[in-house]
């Protein structure tokens, strides 16, 4: 069994980035083991005695011993903490050849070099390949990785074979655990591992397999104690004779366990990494000097870059350690840091001596590629750098510099397990007090940031402010203004188009039904019966009959179907109606997310066959894709939902799904239901087949509200207002003249004006939807604020220098981009530039939504990501049974802890503190979100992450809207 699963578990490096970084639809692959719970289970399996001990990250062997308490079993008490090294064979050119792990004796002073002479290798630590070859990220390498890969040779220190008990993280260095060294033995054997026994004593280094050792084992007495340090000298130096290779220039140190040392360190890892990447040579320089150093760089995808800066910082409190990367530009506080980190004290800078014993690098020459050598250091990185996509850093040494895509620079980290924390500088600096009590903001900006603590503060004031929402007297029915309108009109255009291209006609059915017809199809109407609203009266008179507002159209729309549709020729049906609906929602309602009415089109066709309708569900589901990410630049799973999240009318129920990654809910965005013949059956729609009989027809119906434009808001929107991909943005490029005093005197004011009316009629000929912006009762300053707040994309800055250049100055909304174009040819580069904006709208969404997606394997990793905002994958059963418990495991968990956090914020209020936004706790919980349709393998015999059925499905998790 377990080779099977080796074959299929590995892939290579590559594979890993791209499902990182390509959607989230293809699922990481396991190994066979992978976790600390599964290790345990192994051995629990195998009835072997164990001691376990959970602790944060460690990181060495010294780590190790100040942390780890001593263990209880008297069993265990002759223990060894071993170093574990991974190296590869140089010259081994298979992929999978000359793999060594050598499991060490940390006392015993052996040189690498020596090492690889005992056993003739060009040895090579490869860090590198850790993840790739044994699933286990850097400081969790650990004996048990061994089971992942049966291609790697397991060298066993005989110290450490001598030695009793053994000391060891089971595939994750946040937990440990004590073992006799003879179960750990017996344990690799039943999985086909033997161990290679390297004897290092004394000068007489030599390796044997166990066996020939078992034969000694038994001439010497057994060792218990730590073993004796060896002559210092003789291993740290070795002597001439031993012949040492100089190291190769390009060699990675090996001594001292770090990935990257210098510049050629970097360089090798990117270019194996296929990042692209531009080096520039300038000598030694200081951060002050680099901004007039720093050459532009030659790639065109380069030349929109920040230049960044680094520090390198620790907090006392925590002990944690961060590297931040900003943008030079910026004069980053330390108070603005701990705000951000929610950190008690400020950070202090780290000195010198840690810097250089944990990262490896002098003062002067922090950056981020040091973060490899200690994957324990935070990385925070400024949301400007981000939003750029390029960033220029050191590489190692500050004699060069290399601009690098930040989503490569992203993707290296990962590899090593290094997420970064986003930090938006442009989040003001407030006690929550002051956020909390500014309940009638002022008329200018966006006053929350977009933060979880305030978002729903926030979002309310983003819609308002940028003119798309107004509030109205009927708790839950909002106006939506012109802007907002526009954007739907934008949705609806695109979508109709498409589906009048398959073949789909539009029709409009009446906003009222019966009860009678209602309640024909009784099953479906059932559970959201309370949701229905009715007109009970005309005038003063009750009705004899009162009757119900569409909620959605299946009863109203069957019965024609059923008249209508007679023979084969007639099929397939398929029409589409735009209209509004009404439900009377009960939970708390939010403008376009969750409203009593809202607009939307519901497709309802009619089919010959089973498969036929299966076509039409999958293309629909496929051009909601399209809206979400071709229009509002937002990434969507694709997938089916569980029996308990199924339209309960219908035969399945696909679904596109997405996540706000700020306050890490799920949002379900479209779904597009198999109908089966459910409705057929209940509505009497039959059809006369080819065959001249009489069948049943197979349905679909699928529907897309105005949830579309919220979700948009709330992925894209920033502190400063919307965000607007350019596809649905009203006004695409906003012109402002900038006129001075001086202007209105030299008659220059009217050259301006009528300049930018010319700019602006031949960016319309051209199809860009813009405006000029010649309101002469504000001010350029605050009509950028304004226009920034209704996000549209461009805004080109026309004054007296651009009128004497014939240029213009853009200033791009998503990432503050600023170019200058010539107003010859200009509507060329503007649409380009529009395009563009659009593609790195998505592509960076997808990068945020990427890294919020994190696999569990039990109820409590589970637990623990939905609290930390994430959005889980795991392997399950796919049993509804399972989803309810899990669903109320999650709920209880937060009901406590609310609990708790209540009885916390009490005694605060009591001291003085501040309040967060109310949370209505009844309405969160974890459920499915989907079962994505993108499927990887499942193990054989893997269990389901919560319960102990076999495991079925990979299903995200989430908390949801
Ligand atoms: C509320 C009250 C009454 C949802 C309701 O998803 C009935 C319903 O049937 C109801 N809320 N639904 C399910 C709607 C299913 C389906 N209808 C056509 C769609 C897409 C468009």
């Amino acid at each position: 069994m377990f080779k099977k699963l080796i074959n299929f578990k590995f892939k290579t490096i590559s594979q890993t980035i791209k499902f990182s970084y390509s959607l989230i639809t293809n699922m990481d692959k396991k190994f066979p083991l992978n976790s600390v719970e599964e290790t345990l289970e192994l051995l629990k399996d195998q009835k072997l005695k164990f001691e376990v001990q959970y602790h944060d990250p460690i990181d060495t062997i010294e780590a190790s011993k100040n942390i780890l308490k001593k263990p209880l079993d008297s069993d265990f008490q002759k223990y060894i903490f071993p170093v574990n090294k991974f190296m590869k064979d140089k010259k081994d050119k298979d992929p999978d050849g000359g793999l060594y792990l050598l499991v060490q004796d940390p006392s015993q002073k052996v040189e690498f070099k020596q090492i690889a002479q005992i056993l003739k290798i060009k040895d090579n630590l490869r860090l590198d390949l850790l993840y790739e070859k044994l699933g286990v990220t850097q400081g969790s390498v650990n004996p048990f990785a061994l089971i992942n890969n049966m291609k790697v040779k397991f060298l066993l220190d005989k110290t450490i074979y001598d030695t009793d008990s053994i000391c060891i993280h089971p595939m994750k260095n946040v937990s440990s655990l004590y073992m006799k060294t003879a179960d750990l033995l017996k344990l690799l054997k039943s999985r086909g591992v033997e161990p290679i026994i390297m004897d290092f004593g004394q000068g007489n280094s030599t390796a044997c397999h166990k066996e020939e050792k078992d034969n000694k084992k038994q001439e010497k007495p057994e060792k218990h104690d730590k073993p004796e340090k060896h002559d210092k000298q003789k291993h740290d130096k070795p002597e001439k004779h031993e012949k040492p290779e100089k190291p190769e220039k390009e060699e990675i140190n090996l001594e001292n366990n770090n990935i990257v040392m210098n510049a050629s360190d970097v360089e090798k890892l990117l270019v194996k990494e296929n990042a692209k990447y531009e080096i520039q040579s300038h000598g030694k320089v200081i951060e002050k000097d680099l901004p007039n150093i720093i050459q532009a760089p030659k790639a065109p995808e380069f030349k929109n870059f920040v230049l960044g800066s680094n520090k390198f910082m620790r907090d006392k409190k925590s002990n944690s350690f961060y590297l931040l990367l900003h943008d030079v530009k910026h004069k980053v506080e330390y108070k603005h840091i701990a705000y951000l980190l929610g950190l008690k004290e400020n950070p202090k800078l780290g000195d010198k001596e840690i810097l250089k014993e944990k990262m490896n690098i002098a003062d002067g020459g922090v950056n981020p590629f040091a973060l490899l050598n200690s994957p324990s250091v935070k990385f925070l990185l400024d949301k400007v750098i981000l939003d750029t996509g390029v960033v220029c850093v050191h590489p190692m040494d500050v004699c060069s510099s290399v601009f690098i895509k930040v989503s490569d620079l992203l993707k290296l980290l990962k590899l090593y397990g290094i997420e970064p924390v986003i930090m938006d500088f442009t989040t003001k600096v407030e006690h929550k007090e002051e956020v909390e009590e500014k309940n009638i903001p002022d008329k200018k900006g966006v006053e929350y940031p977009k933060e979880d603590k305030c978002f729903a503060k926030w979002y309310q004031q983003v819609i308002t402010k940028s003119e798309m929402i107004d509030y109205y007297e009927i708790s839950g029915c909002y106006i939506l203004r012109p802007w907002a309108y526009q954007m739907w009109e934008f949705i609806t255009a695109y979508f109709d188009k498409k589906i009048k291209e398959d073949g789909v006609e539009n029709a409009y059915f009446p906003l009222f039904v019966s009860k009678n017809a209602l309640e024909k199809e009784k099953e479906h109407v059932e559970g959201f019966s309370p949701e229905v609203a009715w007109v009970t009266k005309s005038g003063s008179k009750d009705l004899e009959n009162p009757i119900a507002i569409r909620p959605t159209s299946e009863t109203i729309m069957y019965p024609s179907y059923a008249n209508w549709i007679r023979s084969h020729r007639d099929l397939p049906l398929k029409l589409n109606q735009w209209t509004n609906i009404v439900r009377w929602e009960f939970k708390n309602p939010t403008p376009f997310i969750r409203t009593r009415e809202f607009l939307w089109q519901e497709g309802h066709t009619a089919h010959a066959t089973f498969e036929e309708a299966d076509k039409q569900v999958h293309l629909i589901l496929d051009f909601y894709k399209h809206v979400y990410e071709e229009l509002l630049a937002v990434p969507v799973i694709q997938g089916i939902k569980s029996e308990n999240e199924k339209f309960a009318g219908g035969f399945k129920t696909t679904t596109i799904e997405t996540m706000i990654p700020t306050i890490g809910k799920g949002i379900q965005c479209a779904t597009s239901h198999h109908l089966g013949q459910n409705f057929s059956k209940m509505f009497g729609i039959k059809f006369e087949s080819e065959n001249m009989t009489n069948e049943y027809v197979w349905q679909t119906s699928w529907g897309l509200t105005t949830r579309t434009i919220g979700v948009a808001v709330m992925v894209h929107g920033d502190n400063k207002g919307l965000v607007l991909p350019p596809r649905i943005a009203p006004i695409q490029v906003i012109c402002i003249p900038i006129i001075k005093t001086e202007d209105e005197k030299d008659g220059n004011k009217s050259k301006i004006l009528n300049q930018i009316h010319d700019i602006f009629k031949s960016l319309k000929k051209a199809g860009i939807r813009s405006k000029v912006d010649d309101r002469d009762n504000y001010g350029a300053g605050w009509k950028y604020n304004y226009w920034e707040m209704k996000g549209v994309p461009i805004r080109l800055e026309f004054g007296i220098n651009e009128l004497k250049q014939l240029k213009v100055h853009l200033c791009c909304r998503d990432n503050k981009e600023k170019l200058d174009f010539a107003i010859q040819g200009l509507e060329k580069n503007v649409e380009d530039l529009l395009v563009k904006i659009q593609a790195r709208m998505l592509e960076k969404a997808k990068v945020e939504l990427n890294a919020i997606i994190k696999q569990a394997n039990s109820n409590e990793e589970l637990f623990k990501h939905i609290t930390e905002k994430k959005m889980i994958k795991t392997m399950w059963c796919n049993t509804s049974e399972c989803e309810d418990n899990v669903k109320k495991m999650v709920k209880e968990t937060l009901v406590k802890i609310n609990e708790a956090n209540k009885l916390e914020k009490k005694k605060q209020e009591k001291s003085g503190n501040e309040e967060e936004e109310e949370v209505d706790i009844t309405e969160i919980t974890a459920k499915t979100l989907c079962m994505p349709l993108e499927q990887d393998t499942i193990p054989t015999n893997m269990k389901c992450f919560s319960c102990n059925l076999p495991a079925k499905k990979w299903v995200f998790w989430g908390k949801t809207y």
